[in-house]
């Protein structure tokens, strides 16, 4: 195998190759409004509505006052028609047309609408998943959002492949609210911590884990988490999360590093990133070997720490590229140390899709920088005399894409 015939390997085994795509927000067709699909979402998702307001001369209380089709004839006509769209969110539209065989470059969105129009919703989620190879996915399900909670108590159907993951947020970021919710549910539980308040919180987690059937419990938490510390949060996560991930065989996924709401007049589109203390992340490894942690920080100058730290603590799964970080440069950069550091034992990326099509882009954009640096890393070896085989690219493509994550929910190859 030559280098050009060594670089075809890599790239074809990382186009072909099915991903378990870790942390998403997507949801089934079953569960109606919360699976957000078609041009007019993914053209107000938020990272586009972010880039509008620096294109357009609108006011965020005059978009917010639009509908959402005019909302996304805005979007389109500034960011698509009277700019080039040059962004990796506004790029991203770009390749969700082309693989779907619409014209990126129209004056308006009425091709697009009608052929959103004439879809079956179950088939083509089935196509978008199959287009983009995502074989499984991970989605954010949130006990304390009302609609999702009715969904899931009155027993709506869920597809094996949209695995749960159970998110913690508002009951490790704003316990004051949060606990009163939880004792409207006939939880013995308020704003004071007490060991039998601890284990009541524990109940409400076993229900919805007994519910739901998560493969994990995450929580994002801000740039300015430290832990251990005297907030509600640190007692909460030593006296219920960690024993709980423990007991139920759960991994905890933390996405560490968001400054929420840092210009709340832009709603989701709002908030805003800081750099985070990875030492607290050591200190939680540290004192539980038995737990298995996934962890993806939101600050670039977070990632190398991150690396290091994988190296001190095999119970930490690093993964992804999230949200700001999701652009073709840093997935390069990211991906690179992670394989000097860490070699093939990280999750490289996740979609972190809201939207559906979203797949198409997410996933292909990521495949092509990610295939690019791997492939510089077995250069590497083949300029020293290695010959690497097709099945070794094979191999450590497999375990970053799908069975790095297997292994840590210990869902063998057949789940
Ligand atoms: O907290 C999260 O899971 C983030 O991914 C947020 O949902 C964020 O708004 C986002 O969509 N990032 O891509
Ligand atoms: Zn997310």
């Amino acid at each position: 195998m030559d280098p050009s015939e060594l670089r075809r390997n890599v790239e074809e085994a990382v186009q072909r190759i099915a991903v378990i795509d870790i942390h998403t927000h997507l949801y089934p067709a079953s569960f109606g409004g919360l699976c957000r699909w078609g041009i007019d979402e993914l053209l107000t998702y938020h990272y586009l509505v972010a880039e509008l307001f620096r294109s357009a001369p609108v006011s965020p209380p005059q978009f917010w006052a639009l509908t959402r089709p005019q909302q996304a004839d805005l979007i389109w006509e500034t960011l698509f028609v009277r700019n080039t769209p040059l962004s990796e969110a506004t790029a991203g539209i770009v390749t969700v047309m082309k693989e779907l065989g619409l014209d990126p470059s129209q004056p308006d969105l009425k091709e697009a609408r009608l052929y959103f129009a004439s879809l079956n919703l179950d088939q083509h989620i089935e196509r978008v998943l199959d287009l983009a190879k995502v074989s499984e996915l991970v989605m954010t399900n949130d006990p304390f959002h009302p609609q999702e909670r009715n969904l899931w108590e009155k027993g709506t159907a869920c597809p094996e492949r949209f695995h749960r993951a159970l998110r913690l947020d508002p009951l490790l970021n704003d316990w004051g609210s949060t606990q009163a919710l939880i004792a409207a549910q006939g939880f013995e539980t308020g704003k004071q911590l007490s060991p039998q308040r601890l284990s009541e919180t524990r109940r409400f987690l076993d229900q919805w884990i007994a519910r739901l059937r998560p493969v994990y419990l995450a929580a994002s938490l801000p740039f300015d988490f430290t832990y251990p510390d005297d907030s509600p949060r640190s007692i909460l996560l030593r006296g219920v999360v960690f024993p709980t991930c423990l007991e139920h065989g759960l991994p905890f996924a933390m996405m560490i590093g968001v400054a929420r709401g840092t210009n709340p007049d832009l709603g989701e589109a709002g908030d805003s990133l800081g750099y985070a203390d990875t030492a607290s992340v050591e200190r939680i490894c540290w004192e539980n070997p038995g737990l298995r942690f996934l962890v993806t920080m939101l600050s670039r100058e977070n990632q190398h720490a991150l690396c290091v730290a994988a190296r001190k603590f095999s119970n930490l799964l690093p993964f992804g590229c999230w949200w700001f970080l999701n652009n073709p440069s840093i997935v390069a950069e990211v991906t690179a140390e992670r394989l000097e550091l860490l070699g093939a034992s990280f999750i490289p990326q996740h979609s972190d899709a809201r939207i559906l099509e979203q797949l198409l882009y997410k996933w292909a954009h990521s495949r092509r920088t990610i295939a690019r640096v791997l492939f510089d890393s077995y250069l590497r070896l083949f300029e020293q005399g290695y010959r690497v085989t097709r099945q070794q690219i094979d191999r450590d493509v497999a375990r970053m894409f799908s069975g790095n994550f297997r292994s840590w929910v210990g869902r063998p190859e057949s789940s």
